[in-house]
Parts: structure tokens; C-alpha cells; sequence
């Protein structure tokens, strides 16, 4: 390949700070990261296309469901599987043809733009794919804001593609993410224009994750405060990660009186905290931690492992575990197994995981213990008296929001510092895997509040929005920035991105935003959100403890 084979800076690990160009920090190979850029040019040329038609006959159900899914398998560390990749852009060129017919029919005129255009052949996918991506804008401001809206909408989509899986759908959401996907294939918008859809964004992301918030506790109950055992037992078992709680579902119904247990691993930990999966005595417990530490962990569970979504971490050429690997969903890897979507209503099929697990032996001890999580907004908000009193009698002086995602790199070691260094009447507010930075510390509690409240998955930093919400309310405060709460976030990928968009349309100034401010902002673009909004980066957790805390 020469020397620029690729560009990608929509996560954090962003090469040298300013984007992958040889090949993926995350390990996506530059053949991979070109296709995933042509599928989202394919996304946005349906999305043309479905403008006119939407407005005449409205939503088309292969077309929501086909954009949700190629955002959401786009998301860092989700796909690495140029193959399946490959194939969703082939559905797409189907799926496009078929719309410029029916809008032919009906007497529309197709836009002559190349995103509507191009058809390609599949031998022209890599070549192609290297010239359509990010880098097409050539202005730095409008490339930035252009991006920072399709990163929100990945984020939008994968939250969207969880609530679908459980029943709930909004259309307005599908219009909104072809609406903003349409918007960006446009010369004419100014930085203005591109700032309102980017905040418009925002407003949808709060939508979305209302949404998927709905769905869960419709479906699972109200999370509730849960011990989560840290241990292992002597069964045979699988380890289930990432973020689809109908997979959590379906995998605990087939296992259950098989003699194997279900572990969770990161983002599927707070699945321990619903009713409807707590009941399952077989849910054995948590194993490991956040995400990137997963090839040592997966090594010492022995049995099998997994991946509902991101975030997943390469194997080394002689892992020993690469056999044990599955994906579903919008996850994706060369080599690992893929469990085939639901067809015709019908439940996923596990039974091969199941089968498999049976010939492994039981998971190697990593950690004993417990850690206690389920303060969603339905359990916050009845423990609401004794949590405002606590405010009141300044037992608590501060909450501090730590929501977000977790990484490998050295400088997040900021944020166990920062837990750790917090002064003992803070509390802390967290959701995603962030929360693996700080929650095993034995930080004690507040009359009895623990000083790590933990709401969920790193959408269930909804769940942390309405609490916000009512506080003020109890408060009696005009504007949510009055409370005394900090929001340190920390950011991987993009659906921290949407949630970041999230808070902002709810009114949430001067987030800290860490441990580097994204790579995809330009200066401009920058200037504009620490203006606006007061976002700002981190330092070191002496000095933001100082200024922040006091
Ligand atoms: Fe680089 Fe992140 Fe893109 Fe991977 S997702 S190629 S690490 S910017
Ligand atoms: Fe983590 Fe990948 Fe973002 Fe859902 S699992 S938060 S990084």
C-alpha cells in the first residue's frame, strides 16, 4: 500500500492525534476502513434518494433497517470483516436501484450526484472507496462538522438498532438520520447550517436514547441496585460482551438447565441490574473489565465468548482463543463465527455456543469480589429524598458525571487518579465503561449513597440526564448548570459522541471532555463548542480537582 492507504480520525486512538493513515490504531486494515468509507457514501446516496420518496409514500422498512445496521457496524472496533463489509455494499447498490426505479416511476427526478450514481462492481470497491472519504471536503471546518454529525448519527443508529431488536421503533428517527445523512452530501451548507444539524443531532440522540431506555425497562424492568459477583464458579460457561440486551436475552433463555453459566463482560455488565435477567440463576457474575484488556482475559475464561457489538480488540496471529470467538449483529471478524440474524420472528440460534462451551473447561479465576451498580434514573429517583438531604446537609457537596467509554492508553489512568483523589463529599455519576477506571476502588459511600453510582451501558447516560432533570426540578433551579455537578467526560468512540451531542442539546455547558479532544474538530470547530458550550479539556486530577471542585 503507499503511503497514505487510508483516512479515519473518527475515534479517540486517532494516529498521532490527527488520524490513521497507514493503518487502523484500533487495528482496522486499510482495505477495511476504504469500504466502510463506500458503504457510508452508498448510505448517503439511498438517503438522497429517499428524501422525495419518503415525503410521497414514507418510510421504507428495508431502507431503515439497511442504514441503522451499516452506520452501526462502522462504529470503531466493531467490524473488522472487510467480507461482510464488501457485502453490505452490494445490498446497498441493490437497495439503490431499486429506489432510483421506483422514483423513476413516480415521475421524480434523480439527482445527478455521484453518491446516487455510482454503481460500481465489487472488483472496484477498494479503489473506489479510497477516494470518497472523509478527506473529499476539502475545507477543514466543513469536513469537521460534516463528520461530527455522520459520528453522532453511527452513535444514533447502533442505540436505534438495540431498541429495534427489542420492538420499539420511532420513525421520526430513521427520517432524521436519511434527512442528516442527505444533508452532508450538500456544497452549498454553511458552517452555520452544518452547526444547527450537528446540535439537531443532539436532539435526536436524546430521542434515540429515550428510546432504547423505553425499550429495556418495558422489556426488563427498572434496573435496580444489584451486588454483581466478581468470582467464578466451577460450571463451563460463556462470556457475553458489548451492548444488545436481546441477545443477553435470548442467550440466557437457551442456557438456562443446560449446566452452563453466562458471565458478562464490559458493557454487558449492567444487564445484572434488570429483573428480567437477575432471576436467572445461571447469570453467574462479571468477568474481567473494560474492553481493550480482552486478550488476556479471554485467554483465562476457557470457554467461549460473544460480541453482541464493539468493542473488539484484534487477536494476536497464536491467540489461543480465536476459536472460541462468535459475533452477532453488526460485530464482525475474519475467522470468528458469525450467529446468524432472527428470521421470520424466530429467537437466535446459540445452541453451537452452548455445545461449545460444554467442551471447555470452567473460567480461571481472575478477581473475588463483588461490585454494586443499578442506579438508573427509576432507582435513583426513589432513593430521591435521602439523596437530596444529603445535598442539602452538604453531606454531599458534589456530583461529578464520569460517564463514558474506557481505552488502553496510558492517560486514562487520569481518570482512576481523579476517582481516587476526589475529595470524600463527592459523588460519582457514571454510565459506559468508563466506569472500569474506578469502579473497583473501594471509594465508601455517603450515608449510605455509594460514592460510585453506576446507571448502566454508556446510553443509560440518559438515565443520568433525567436524574440531572430532576434534581433541578426539586431544586427548583432555572437552569440544569446550577446544580452542583461536574461532568467530566471520557470519550472512545462515537457513541460517546452522541451522547456527548445528547447533553449539549439538553442544555449541559462546560463539559470537560477527555483525555484528548476529538482529532475530527478543527480549530474553528473547536472554538465554536468551547464558546458555545464551555467544553474544555482536561489536565492533571490535582489541578481539575482545584478548579473544578474546590
Ligand atoms: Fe484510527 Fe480510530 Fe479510525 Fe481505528 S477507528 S482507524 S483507531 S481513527
Ligand atoms: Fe465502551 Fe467500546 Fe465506548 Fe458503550 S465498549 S462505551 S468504548
Amino acid at each position: 500500500m503507499p503511503a497514505s492507504s487510508m483516512f479515519c480520525f473518527q475515534c479517540q486512538e486517532a494516529s498521532k492525534g490527527t488520524g490513521c493513515t497507514l493503518t487502523g490504531v484500533c487495528g482496522k486494515d486499510p482495505e477495511t476502513a476504504n469500504l466502510m468509507d463506500l458503504l457510508i457514501y452508498v448510505c448517503k446516496g439511498i438517503a438522497v434518494l429517499q428524501q422525495p420518496l419518503r415525503a410521497q409514500r414514507g418510510a421504507h422498512a428495508a431502507v431503515d433497517h439497511f442504514i441503522l445496521d451499516a452506520l452501526f457496524c462502522t462504529i470503531t472496533n466493531a467490524n473488522f470483516d472487510v467480507t461482510s463489509i464488501a457485502a453490505r455494499v452490494t445490498h446497498g447498490l441493490e437497495l439503490k436501484r431499486e429506489l432510483i426505479a421506483e422514483a423513476a416511476a413516480a415521475g421524480i427526478a434523480i439527482p445527478t450526484i455521484a453518491e446516487v450514481r455510482w454503481a460500481g462492481a465489487p472488483d472496484t470497491y477498494a479503489s473506489v472507496g479510497k477516494l470518497v472519504g472523509v478527506l473529499q471536503a476539502v475545507n477543514a471546518d466543513i469536513r469537521s462538522l460534516k463528520e461530527l454529525v455522520i459520528y453522532g448519527l453511527k452513535g444514533m443508529a447502533a442505540y436505534a438498532e438495540h431498541a429495534f431488536n427489542l420492538g420499539f421503533a420511532d420513525d421520526g428517527i430513521h427520517a432524521f438520520i436519511q434527512h442528516a445523512l442527505a444533508e452532508t452530501t450538500r456544497q452549498d451548507l454553511t458552517a452555520d447550517q452544518l452547526v444547527a444539524l450537528v446540535l439537531e443531532t443532539g436532539q435526536w440522540g436524546v430521542t434515540t436514547m429515550a428510546l432504547l431506555d423505553q425499550a429495556n425497562t418495558t422489556r426488563y424492568g427498572n434496573p435496580e441496585i444489584t451486588t454483581v459477583n466478581l468470582g467464578t464458579r466451577t460450571n463451563p460457561a460463556i462470556l457475553i460482551s458489548g451492548h444488545d440486551l436481546k441477545d443477553m436475552e435470548e442467550l440466557l433463555e437457551q442456557t438456562a438447565g443446560t449446566g452452563v453459566d453466562v458471565y458478562t463482560h464490559s458493557e454487558m455488565l449492567p444487564a445484572h441490574y434488570y429483573p428480567a435477567f437477575k432471576k436467572h440463576s445461571h447469570l453467574a457474575g462479571n468477568y474481567g473489565n473494560a474492553w481493550w484488556k480482552q486478550r488476556e482475559e479471554f485467554e483465562s475464561f476457557n470457554g467461549p465468548v460473544v460480541f453482541t457489538t464493539n468493542c473488539i480488540v484484534p487477536p494476536v496471529e497464536n491467540a489461543g482463543y480465536k476459536d472460541r470467538i462468535y459475533t452477532t449483529g453488526a460485530a464482525g471478524f475474519p475467522g470468528f463465527q458469525h450467529i446468524p440474524a432472527r428470521a421470520d420472528g424466530k429467537t437466535k440460534d446459540f445452541s453451537q455456543v452452548i455445545a461449545h462451551a460444554k467442551r471447555c473447561p470452567a473460567p480461571t479465576q481472575l478477581e473475588t469480589g463483588s461490585i454494586v451498580g443499578g442506579f438508573a434514573h427509576a432507582q435513583v429517583l426513589a432513593l430521591a429524598d435521602q439523596v437530596v438531604a444529603a445535598v442539602k446537609s452538604q453531606a454531599i457537596r458534589k456530583f461529578v458525571v464520569m460517564a463514558g467509554c474506557d481505552g488502553r492508553m496510558k492517560s486514562r489512568d487520569y481518570y482512576s487518579d481523579f476517582a481516587q483523589s476526589l475529595p470524600e463529599d463527592t459523588v460519582i455519576l457514571t454510565a459506559g465503561c468508563a466506569k472500569y477506571r474506578y469502579n473497583k476502588l473501594q471509594l465508601g459511600d455517603i450515608g449510605g449513597i455509594p460514592r460510585v453510582l453506576d446507571a448502566g451501558q454508556c446510553n443509560d447516560s440518559y438515565s443520568l440526564a433525567l436524574i440531572a432533570l430532576k434534581l433541578k426540578e426539586v431544586f427548583q433551579l432555572d437552569d440544569i448548570n446550577e446544580l452542583p455537578i461536574v461532568y467530566n467526560i471520557a470519550w472512545y468512540e462515537q457513541k460517546a459522541v452522541i451522547v456527548l451531542l445528547a447533553l449539549l442539546h439538553l442544555g449541559v455547558k462546560n463539559i470537560h471532555l477527555g483525555p484528548t479532544l476529538p482529532a475530527f474538530l478543527s480549530p474553528n470547530v473547536a472554538k465554536v463548542l468551547v464558546e458555545n458550550f464551555g467544553i474544555s479539556p482536561i489536565s492533571t486530577p490535582e489541578d481539575d480537582i482545584a478548579a473544578w471542585i474546590g
